[in-house]
Formats: C-alpha cells, structure tokens, sequence
C-alpha cells in the first residue's frame, strides 16, 4: 500500500490590525476544522498567522512591538487552536511571532511551530532569511523585518510528523535553494512553509507581472531538485492598505502543482500526497548518493 499524507494548506486572507486575536485564532479553528472535513492528516497556516505584517510599519515602542508577539506558545488565547488540533487529530504548522528569553536576553523571531495530532508540540523553526531592512529606504516598499527580527538560530530542522519526515520554512526562505536543499539533505520528505508576499514593490515595477511566477517558480524547482512534497499558504488580500498575493499550493516532488487556491481569502486546499513519488523520483534523476559529488563542489578554480 502506498505512503501517503493527506496535506491541507489553510490560506487565510488579510488579518487586520484592529483584529483581536481571539478573531484571528476563530478563523483558524473553522479553518481546520474543514481541512479535517476534507480528510487532512496536516495543516498549514500562513507566516504571521495571528496578526497583520506589522514589518510594513515603522513602530519605534517596543511595548506597542511586543503586542504582535507570543510570549507563549500555545498562550491563553491560542490554546483553542492547540484543542482544536486533538479534537480532530489534526496537527498543523503556524508561523507567528516569538517573543524568546535566551542567552539572558530577550529575542524576536519569526517562528513556525509543527503541532501533532494530539496537539503537543513537536518542533520549531526559526525563520533563516529575514528580507528587508531595519529603516525605511527611499524608493523601496517599507518592508522592516530586520528592524523587528533576528535571523533563526536553528538551522533547517526536519520532524518526525506521525512516521512522516517534515520540515518547516517561512516566506523568504522559499526564494533561496539552501532551504530545500537542506531540508531534503536533512530528511525531509514534506516541507511546509507560510508567506506574506506584497503583490507590489517600489523597488522593482518592472517586475510587477512576475509575482506570481516567482511565487511559484522556486517552490517549484525546489521540491523538484530536491524530491520533496511542498504545502505553502499564503496570507493574502488587502491587509492594512497593503495587497498581498495567494496562490497558495500543494507541490509534488515531480514539480507540478497538485492544487492551488482560487481566492484571496479564507480557503482550505487538500491533497494525497503520495509519499512513494518521492522515490520514484530520485531513481529518475536525483539519486544522491550516487550522483551527487559534495567533496569536489569545494574546489576553487585557478585564476584565469
Ligand atoms: N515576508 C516575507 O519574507 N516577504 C518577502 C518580501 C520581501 S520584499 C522586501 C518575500 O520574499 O515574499
């Protein structure tokens, strides 16, 4: 009988400011509760689930910083999400804010948690690409993260997901070959990842008409090149002023998109993934250990 993994991504759309975080973790609730009607064994919630992208501000209090933070996870309010997971026996991945105490200080990252079906805790991932800068630059779209987040220190962990090996990654990290690459050469068989993507940047109008495809393009390439199944949702729609794209997708190790969402709202997609793909696969193409020359790629060239 073949492996499979039944994947829902849970795109959500925009999540506004003046949004309480009761709303928010409601929306997510009914969210998966019709990835479960769908038969999903896992879920996977946006980057920043809980709260607007807050990085397209420049906010100089840290108190006022710190409210689009969890300082505990699964805290009094999220908690619902976590009961939700065990009522249904569906684990989910969510990106959010962590608010860390570590190395006797205090530390921001912007985190995705992997939950169980039994709605305990498995594992974390600390998002490694933070885009952006830390002041508003003229010319370009204000997009702050290196003002508000530090860089992940946990490298690319992959999870044992009820058999099933799984990593995690977070918006930017999906333009950038290591992530897949790293995944794949850490385990992983299925990688889930959130973004908050603006449909439009000062920088670059030239491009406007690639967001999509750049969208897809790596994801694409990655769970190709790297064999793995890739679930990816996006937090879309009009958020604050500020439009963010969709698209979110369900993409097979063969580099094809299994499903894709429709809307820019609230919407669940499903698929089987079929885990056995993956080897058939790497026999194709992307035997590794075979193939693959790690010790060589080293190698400098003499100057010409
Ligand atoms: N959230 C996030 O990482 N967004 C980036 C946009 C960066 S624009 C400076 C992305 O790659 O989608």
């Amino acid at each position: 009988m073949a492996r499979c993994l039944t994947i829902a991504v849970c795109q959500t759309g925009p999540i506004q400011r003046s949004a309480s975080r009761a709303e928010t973790v409601g929306r997510l609730v009914h969210l998966l509760e019709k990835a479960a009607a769908f038969g999903a064994e896992i879920a996977v919630f946006p980057e920043m689930a809980l709260t607007t992208f807050f990085p397209r501000w420049r906010i100089d209090d840290q108190a006022e910083i710190d409210t689009f933070f969890e300082a505990s996870m699964p805290g009094p309010e999220t908690q619902r999400l976590y009961d939700a997971a065990a009522r249904l026996k569906v684990g989910f991945a969510l990106g959010y804010c962590e608010l860390a105490h570590e190395d006797g200080r205090t530390r921001h990252f912007n985190t995705m948690d992997l939950v169980g079906p039994d709605g305990a805790f498995i594992g974390r991932y600390r998002k490694m690409h933070v885009p952006g800068s830390s002041e508003p630059e003229e010319g370009t779209t204000t997009h702050l993260e290196r003002r508000y987040f530090e860089p992940g220190n946990l490298g690319f962990p992959v999870y044992n997901y009820r058999g099933v090996r799984v990593g995690l990654a977070i918006c930017n990290d999906r333009r950038w070959p290591e992530t897949y690459r790293m995944l794949c050469l850490n385990g992983a068989e299925v990688a889930l990842l959130g973004y908050n993507t603006p449909l439009l940047l000062d920088e670059a109008p030239a491009l406007a008409h690639l967001r999509m495809f750049h969208n897809h393009l790596p994801m694409q390439a990655g769970a190709y090149q790297n064999t793995l199944w890739i679930g990816a949702a996006a937090k879309a729609g009009l958020e604050d002023g500020q439009a963010l794209i969709g698209g979110s997708c369900i993409i097979a190790p063969t580099g094809e998109i299994a499903a894709q969402t429709m809307s820019l709202d609230d919407e669940v997609i499903v698929h089987r993934a079929d885990l056995d793909l993956i080897e058939t696969c790497r026999k194709v193409n992307f035997n590794f250990a075979l193939y693959r020359r790690p010790d060589q790629y080293k190698r400098i060239s003499d100057p010409v």
